[in-house]
């Protein structure tokens, strides 16, 4: 792994070395505890392997490589493989054979410490894999080892980023550069960053990509553009990672020269067959299709009368024979202004349970919009149980700040996994409805990956909720904060900002359950006043509905009654404005801007109020961070600070751009503590960003 170490000053009890962040959490540097570090050693200090294990194999290879890099670094021991026999002492690796340790399953380990030796056992090449990024993690963490036992299985088999990666290396909302894989100079070029990048997954447990956008190129499909993605593929099997690429509906057409892709054609029928065929010779373990059809313009199967359904399993039919499986995403919405577009979804995909092929899955988005700073769940969520779905969050922010705000999402994560759906009775989690979790990358070709230091802690934390939705936010972000900055004095307030952040961002956007109020296109910055797009659900003035007399979207019994798709559990909470989490109250209800809030303060103080809150929350956290100058590395710290003066900056004009908005409508005057916006709100409305990163492209 490359490192840059620039310059290694401070001596306040550890060291601090000048950090790009290249490294993500897989820093490896040594450990500063002497006793601690020693006591490590001796229990680490050799490693045998059972008569089993293969070290042919590319991923037993990749584990221990690691295993040594890892020790190198963190303990200054060169690890020899297999350089002691199985002894009473030191590391053993081991491989269970069928019917011992019926806790370990496929993928999973046992990390085992008795008698002075620690075992790692697992089932396959994979699991030894994970167990030895874990054991590091505990060495990383500063984890006692003696009298250690721990079995971890992944709770789902799929745990997969979805890149929106275009073939011109452009990222579709994308804000930390280019996309990392580079068409052009694949196959020959094997760029480091891939084999990095696959560690890092494979460390937090992500076992699968998508490497294309899911508003496809049917171009992927051609052989010369199909060796590059195999090229891809070598790389990554080594990691446990299996490659999936976009399918663009009208491939058949557009590569195959047909004149339909209608899925009942038998000529576009031996057309994905035969493509599928073409894939697995050059991919023997090819994951599948990513499909996003008859949603933005993307070409699909109700082009031609056909359902979903039908579009979905004539690909289904083509991957089965090499066990290959079809993600079909269930973002869809049309442009009907009487349709709530909140509800379109689950009309669409919920008749259909039961009519999909055993290989397709369906992707969902986390709440029933898009991305929003906050949603609530999507109601599709258990309401289709006889198909496997995935949870699809996003790690780039397009929604929460365009890459230059810190916003954690674990939280984020956190709140939909634990999210009670009643379906099948209390306690039915959304996680525990899930057949496996993607997460739409936040990598580009940005030094160290995320552009932002902190939105590292996204791509961390999906993984490791993909891997135990049961983790809490904390959990994570105190393994992440451990293994990210040297001096343990910064990790608790790193971890207090990375917990805190989200829902300042909620504040200072979209408080109180308003969504989608980003101005038009690129969704950079506020654009509450927008009602003029020829798609009624592109107006943010759709979403929140505001006039002289009130705010919010009624979908109630009285209103679109979107409502009605959810348990009658969840009904009778939500359904209820007095009820109602405050947090997703205009989200459900519209309300006059003098409704009485459970605290006594009206609805309009108390939006307003929000607003301010969020300001100050980013206040805190630069104010935070500045007084930890000197206890992390420069580069990060400068980095942080400059992103942390955006984010002011950005925060204050979201909340005077909305405020003088709703003002110029209900007329009020603002509450005690809230400051007026400096500007008309024309002067809000005239500012234009033409430039803004990370628009779609249109082609
Ligand atoms: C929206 C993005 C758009 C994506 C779309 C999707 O604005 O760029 O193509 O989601 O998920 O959030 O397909």
């Amino acid at each position: 792994m490359r490192t840059t170490v620039l310059v290694i000053f401070c001596c306040l009890g550890w060291t601090i070395r000048a950090e790009d962040g290249y490294r993500l959490w897989l820093r490896y540097d040594r450990i500063q505890d002497v006793t601690l570090r020693d006591a490590y050693a001796r229990q680490l200090g050799t490693l045998s392997l059972s008569p089993g294990i293969d070290t042919t194999d590319v991923q037993v290879g990749a584990a221990l490589k690691e295993l040594r890099t890892g020790l190198d670094g963190l303990l200054g021991i060169d690890l020899a493989p297999a350089s002691a026999p199985p002894g009473n002492t030191g590391l053993q690796l081991t491989l269970l054979p069928s019917g011992r340790d019926s806790s370990v399953g496929e993928e999973g380990y046992r990390i085992h410490n008795a008698d002075g030796r620690l075992t790692l056992a697992a089932r396959d090449g994979s699991g030894l894999l994970y167990g030895t990024f874990h054991l590091l993690r505990l060495l990383q963490t500063g984890q006692v080892l003696e009298g250690i036992d721990l079995v971890e299985n992944p709770a789902y088999d799929l745990r997969i980023l979805n890149h929106w990666d275009n073939l011109d290396g452009t990222v579709e909302r994308g804000y930390a550069g280019f996309s990392i894989f580079n068409w052009h100079t694949l196959p020959e070029v094997i760029d480091q960053r891939y084999v990095d990048y696959a560690r890092a997954c494979a460390s937090v447990g992500i076992n699968a990509t998508v490497v294309t956008n899911v508003n496809a190129n049917s171009l992927i499909f051609r052989k010369d553009y199909l060796r590059k993605a195999a090229a891809l593929a070598d790389v990554f099997r080594a990691y446990g990672i299996k490659l999936y690429l976009t399918a663009r509906f009208s491939s058949p057409v557009e590569l195959g020269g047909l004149e339909t892709a209608d899925p009942l054609d038998p000529a576009v029928i031996a057309w994905w067959r035969a493509k599928a065929d073409e894939i697995y010779t050059l991919i023997p373990d090819f994951g599948g299709f990513l499909v996003k059809a008859n949603s933005e313009g993307q070409p699909g199967p109700n082009e031609y009368g056909r359902s979903h359904a039908e579009g979905a399993n004539v690909l289904a039919d083509a991957l089965a024979p090499h066990g290959g499986t079809v993600m079909w995403r269930a973002f869809v919405y049309d442009s009907d202004p009487d349709a709530d577009r909140a509800a379109q979804a689950y009309e669409e995909f919920v008749p259909l349970d039961g009519k999909f092929r055993d290989n397709v899955l369906l992707q969902v988005k986390n709440g029933p919009i898009d991305f929003q700073p906050r949603e609530p769940f999507s109601p599709i969520f258990g309401a289709v149980p006889q198909t496997p779905v995935l949870l699809e969050v996003q790690l780039t922010k397009e929604y929460l700040g365009q890459g230059t705000h810190l916003s954690g999402l674990a939280p984020l994560f956190e709140e939909v996994l634990r999210a009670d759906t009643y379906r099948a009775g209390a306690g039915t989690t959304v996680a525990s409805t899930l057949s496996g979790i993607a997460g739409v990358a936040n990598v580009g070709t940005a030094r160290n990956w995320t552009g932002h230091p902190f939105n590292q802690a996204d791509w961390y934390a999906f993984g490791r909720l993909a891997w135990d939705p049961g983790l809490s936010s904390r959990e994570i972000y105190e393994e992440w904060a451990a293994m990210t900055f040297s001096d343990p004095g910064v990790h608790a307030t790193v971890v207090e900002m990375l917990l805190r952040s989200r829902e300042f961002v909620v504040d200072y956007m979209t408080p109180l359950g308003l969504h989608h109020l980003m101005a038009t296109g690129h969704h950079y910055g506020p654009g509450p006043w927008v009602d003029d797009l020829h798609r009624p659900e592109w107006n943010p003035a759709y979403y929140h509905r505001a006039d002289s007399a009130g705010i919010g979207f009624d979908r109630t019994a009285s209103g679109s009654n979107a409502l009605a798709q959810y348990a009658p559990e969840v009904r009778a909470t939500i359904g209820d404005p007095r009820t109602c989490p405050p947090e997703l109250l205009l989200w459900f209800h519209h309300l006059p801007w003098d409704y009485e809030m459970p605290d006594g303060t009206t609805l309009w103080n108390s939006l307003a109020r929000r607003y301010e809150a969020g300001v100050a929350g980013v206040r805190w956290m630069a104010e935070e961070w500045a007084g930890m100058a000197g206890s992390i590395d420069p580069v990060r710290h400068r980095e942080v600070t400059q992103y942390l003066r955006i984010q002011l900056r950005e925060a204050e004009w979201w909340r005077d751009a909305s405020l003088a908005y709703f003002q110029s409508l209900n007329g009020l005057p603002l509450p005690v503590g809230v400051p007026e916006p400096p500007h008309s709100v024309d002067y809000y409305k005239s500012l234009d960003y033409p430039y803004a990163p990370g628009i779609r492209p249109r082609w």
